[in-house]
């Protein structure tokens, strides 16, 4: 039996941008509320991931919750992106100040959530031996929390140091020692960049399967003038992230790229690359750099030339140029390429010498073995439903989460909601919109508190463990439509014929499926509207 204190209105897990925010919003709806996370602070995504030379690659002004106005023109911010000790600061400081820490609990994990059908209640188990209970159980697990270790033999064996991007410790001392790295993906480059810069190692050799494009990220200090006028203009700036499709605060192109002359598309690829920002580069400059072969194949061309042009070393800089599509999570960097004119600084292609195994003193590859002090596994996540399929998820009838994902892929909703897991609503699940998250979260959010309201209103219930109250849940047809339309939008994009964690070709037999909807937050936010208008169509009645 669970103690009449350990019931909850609504239980939120995970304490991170998107739980603090839930979290705020339903405690207005007076409802009785609690987080839950793992770690043991506030920050999510920011808590674990302090690995050197973490930042948001989103602008500052728009990395950050828009609700809050006065907080919004107030607080501190000097560089164009934010590094993760001020993402970490940022969200520590919205909790004190909305007062929200008493309703948080740290170092609780969730290791089950089961729903009991009688009750109209969830039953949450914890790894600190709590059960809790709720009405609502929402899901602020993040887009990228469950750590991807490569399977590589003889791991266990490495006498060094061992760490992943994923799960940093609170310090760390590389001076003098050999660092490698395996992953070059968005952290394995700002990792490399940063510990490059430092300089303080003996020698740091970066173990590369697939090269990546990577641009210049425009870092750098803002002046007064710029945060005056973004002050001055915070409602016209929300407004166009909100009818933008990824949501980074500019204008998407609407410019094939191949119909203009080449001396123009080289311009506009400059002009990007000075200004700085990986999906300003993909999406400003020109309208079908993802969907169009020939055009892709013109970004892909002007960055090679860039890379050409950076790396003295020609050897280093064979390796360093890709050939496949620039269609994965854009990336851009604080100065990744110039590294490699380091002489401590060396690149091993796995292509080339793939890894055999993991040693006592490195990395053996076919070639030769790397002695290491240090190995950083920057490799991943299993990203988007892997948060969830870690954990015992049941919904009605016993049906884990798992199962109910093993054959099409993970579906649902809206990217918010599975038929037969009444009342579990999740921020950014399977199929949500790709864009810059933030504004993303804040939709979810407001959607699912508003849909929470509604319930409450029509569905009137007792306070304490003995509740019927709302059902919340879509149908199974809201939910194959869902999935379908996901996949029709993602059927001509390049994405979809890279292979990264955005279909989850980065995890060794996990469904090739498609993770996002990829029609843009504004018309994301139409068709939640269209959905709320209709009576929320899709949904059983509630
Ligand atoms: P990513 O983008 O999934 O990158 C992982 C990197 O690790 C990538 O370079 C992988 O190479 C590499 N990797 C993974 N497994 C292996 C093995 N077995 N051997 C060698 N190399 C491997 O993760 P990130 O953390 O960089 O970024 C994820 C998101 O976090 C990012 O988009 C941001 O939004 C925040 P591959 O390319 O698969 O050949």
């Amino acid at each position: 039996m669970v103690a009449a204190n350990n019931h909850y209105d609504a239980l939120v897990v995970g304490g991170g941008f998107g739980g603090i925010y839930m979290l705020k919003r339903l405690l207005d709806q007076k409802l009785r509320v609690k987080v839950i996370d793992a770690a043991g602070d506030v920050g999510g995504t920011w808590y674990w991931n302090r690995y050197p030379g973490a930042m948001s690659d989103t602008e500052s002004y728009i990395y950050r919750y828009s609700w809050d106005k006065e907080d919004l023109l107030s607080y501190e911010w000097k560089e164009h992106y934010i590094k993760q000790p001020q993402a970490l600061a940022y969200l520590g400081h919205v909790v004190d100040r909305h007062n929200l820490r008493p309703h948080m609990q740290f170092n609780t994990e969730l290791l089950s959530a089961q729903y009991n059908e009688e009750r109209n209640i969830w039953v949450i188990e914890t790894s600190t031996n709590e059960t809790f209970t709720c009405h609502y159980l929402v899901t602020a697990l993040g887009l990228l929390s469950k750590q991807n270790w490569p399977d590589i033999p003889g791991r266990e064996t490495f006498k060094g140091e061992m760490y992943h991007t994923g799960k940093w410790p609170k310090s760390h001392d590389f001076k003098g020692k050999k660092v490698g790295i395996i992953g070059n993906g968005s952290t394995g480059v700002q990792v490399i960049t940063q510990i490059g810069k430092e300089n303080e190692v003996e020698r740091l050799v970066t173990f590369q399967r697939s090269p990546q494009y990577s641009v210049p990220s425009g870092d750098g200090p803002v002046s007064e003038d710029y945060r005056r006028k973004i002050n001055d203009n915070y409602d016209e700036i929300w407004d166009q992230v909100r009818n933008s499709a990824v949501a980074f605060g500019f204008e998407e192109s609407t410019v094939p790229c191949m119909s203009v002359s080449p001396e123009e598309r080289r311009k506009k690829f400059q002009e990007a690359w000075d200004l700085g920002n990986g999906f300003r580069f993909m999406f400003w400059t020109f309208s079908d750099l993802t969907v169009d072969e020939a055009a892709n194949e013109e970004a892909c061309e002007f960055i090679r030339s860039k890379i050409r042009e950076t790396v003295k070393d020609q050897e280093k800089a064979r390796k360093l140029q890709p050939s496949e599509f620039y269609a994965r999570r854009p990336l851009c960097d604080a100065g990744y390429y110039e590294q490699f004119n380091n002489q401590k600084v060396d690149i091993v292609s796995l292509k080339e010498e793939p890894i055999e195994a993991i040693t006592e003193k490195g990395i053996k590859t076919t070639k030769q073995e790397y002695e290491l002090d240090v190995l950083i596994f920057a490799t991943g996540f299993d990203a988007v439903d892997g948060n969830y399929t870690r954990l015992k998820i049941r919904g009605r009838d016993g049906e884990s989460l798992k199962d109910h994902w093993s054959e099409a892929g993970p579906e649902s909703y809206l990217g918010v909601c599975v038929n037969n897991f009444p009342n579990m609503m999740m921020i950014t699940g399977p199929n949500g919109p790709f864009t810059n998250i933030p504004p993303t979260l804040e939709t979810h959010v407001e959607f699912i508190s508003d849909t929470i309201a509604r319930a409450e209103k029509n569905n009137p219930r007792n306070d304490g463990t003995v509740v019927k109250g709302a059902v919340i849940e879509p149908t199974l047809d809201a939910e194959k439509g869902w999935t379908d339309l996901c996949n029709k939008l993602s059927e001509n994009s390049l994405f979809r014929k890279s292979p990264s964690w955005i279909f989850g070709a980065n995890v060794p037999g996990k469904k090739y499926s498609s993770l996002f909807f990829f029609g843009g937050l504004k018309e994301y936010r139409r068709r939640l509207q269209e959905i709320i208008d209709g009576g929320y169509v899709g949904f059983k009645p509630f």
